[in-house]
């Protein structure tokens, strides 16, 4: 019996959720219409240059979701499903001390960690999990409250569970168990219309609106699914000429005539979705909630840990030089900043140890051994960047922000409850990987790769 791969489950799991958001939040469908219009835009202007930090059909596939989970059963329960997916643990991101607004959760990214499962599909889930151990948001009568709310409600069936467990027996399922398994996850990602405890949604609320969006209502549901673009810059231009009022600002790095790092991103809200309630007299009654986005991203150069703390410096520059003189544009500043800081091309890139590369042999194999660098100036060895697949804590503190209703109560005053990626591997059962270890080994293979057909051992530029 032949068995429906992972990689495709993967792919007919991101489809099926795309369907479903569709259906919910229309204005997703026309973020991903305009979104390919962009992208097809984009590589007729430039061609097969468009396409270095990805494929044409893998970038038009490509998205990310976002869940929210409330208890380390359910976060870890989440992560069978995804490994059924082929989706592993990428990165810890604390989001509690977070810039405008801190956040009660930890979270993690589920994705494909090897290139060609990432060019077979990209699929990937940013999944966060509240913290109600966390005394400055939550005090003891609330966390007991919250953890037995949580403890009694089952995001995931049962037979989702076993199917997941097959999958990841088995790297597949019958074509049958994948009909079953596509329909019961996405029912577990749905908006459910089970009627919302009005009084404990807004006890919760009055802390954090994302606490009460995770743990005041008895399912989990997709918070938003991003499409990826080529060109973010005329996404934001052509949604506004569609009547699609965005936030702000694209946030992230400034667009600029160099390299693009890392990751940008910007969003709109959603409109406010109809629920049911239940009053504190058990009566029901017709209401909404406002939970649910639009986001969109373009994705840049995947930096290492040296060009992690120079973007850092640069970001906080950025800052700097705004306080200093507020009357000036921050975008104006911003790209003041960029120019100064960074090299102009990819070669600047690799010669400075700041971003992450695949080598491929395109010329004749020298006779003698030479440098990297002057092998990549004479047109022997390309360079290829390698893509950031992974998220930005700073942006993703500004997309929970901007979903905010209230501002929230928050005790500065009072202990935290530590968490890290090793507490977040133990609650998983797998080790949490950590993004820039994936980029490295994915790089120091390339270079093996490379020696072995230069038939001398190339290394990277001091
Ligand atoms: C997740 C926010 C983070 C991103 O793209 O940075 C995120 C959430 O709102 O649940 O998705
Ligand atoms: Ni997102």
């Amino acid at each position: 019996m032949s068995l429906v791969p992972t990689w495709k489950l993967r792919a007919r799991f991101a489809e099926k959720l795309s369907e479903l958001y569709g259906n919910e939040v229309p204005s997703y469908n026309t973020l991903v219409e305009v979104s390919t219009e962009v992208n097809e835009r984009f590589v007729s202007k430039y061609g097969a240059a468009a396409e270095q930090l990805g494929s044409i059909s893998r970038v038009t596939a490509e998205r990310h979701g976002a869940i929210r989970v409330g208890s380390p059963r359910e976060m870890r329960q989440a992560s069978r499903v995804f490994l059924a997916l082929g989706m592993h643990p990428a990165g810890f991101y604390d989001l509690r001390d977070a810039k405008p607004s801190p956040i009660p959760v930890v979270s993690t990214a589920y994705r494909p960690l090897d290139r060609e499962q990432l060019a077979l599909n990209p699929f990937r889930v940013f999944t966060s999990m509240l913290v109600p151990e966390d005394r400055r948001f939550f005090d003891e009568g609330t966390e007991k409250r919250l953890t037995q709310f949580l403890e009694q409600r089952r995001l995931f069936s049962d037979e989702l569970l076993r199917l997941a467990e097959d999958a990841i027996a088995q790297n597949g399922l019958s074509e049958m168990d994948t009909e079953d398994f596509l329909t019961l996850s996405a029912a577990a990602f749905a908006l459910s219309d089970d009627p919302v405890d009005q009084e404990w949604y807004e006890t919760l609320g009055k802390i954090s609106s994302v606490a009460a969006d995770i743990g005041g209502v008895t399912t989990t549901h997709i918070n938003h699914l991003t499409p990826r673009v080529l060109d973010i810059d005329d996404l934001y231009s052509s949604m506004q000429q569609r009547g699609i009022e965005m936030i702000d600002t694209i946030q992230g790095p400034p667009r600029w005539e160099g390299p693009d790092v890392l990751l940008r991103q910007t969003s709109f809200r959603a409109l406010s979705e109809p629920r049911t309630f239940r009053t504190a007299d058990g009566s029901i009654t017709e209401g909404a909630l406002r939970v649910r986005f639009g986001e969109v991203e373009a994705r840049g150069l995947a930096l290492t840990p040296a060009g992690r703390d120079l973007y850092d410096e640069l970001i906080a520059e950025i800052d700097r030089r705004q306080a200093a003189e507020p009357d000036r544009d921050r975008i104006e500043v911003a790209v003041e900043v960029w120019r100064g800081g960074w090299p102009a091309d990819l070669q600047g890139f690799l010669e400075r140890g700041l971003a992450f590369f695949n080598f491929s042999l395109v010329g004749d194999r020298p006779s003698e051994p030479a440098p990297l660098a002057d092998l990549i100036d004479a047109g022997v060895v390309e360079i290829l960047p390698i893509v950031y697949e992974d998220f930005l804590p700073r942006s993703a503190a500004g997309i929970f922000s901007s979903n905010l209703t209230g501002e929230g109560s928050v005790d500065q005053e009072q202990g935290d409850a530590p968490r890290d990626l090793a507490w977040m591997s133990e609650v998983i059962g797998a080790p949490v990987n950590v993004p820039e270890e994936i980029y490295a080994r994915e790089q120091a293979d390339s270079l093996a790769a490379l020696s072995k057909d230069l038939g001398f051992a190339a290394s990277l530029p001091e």
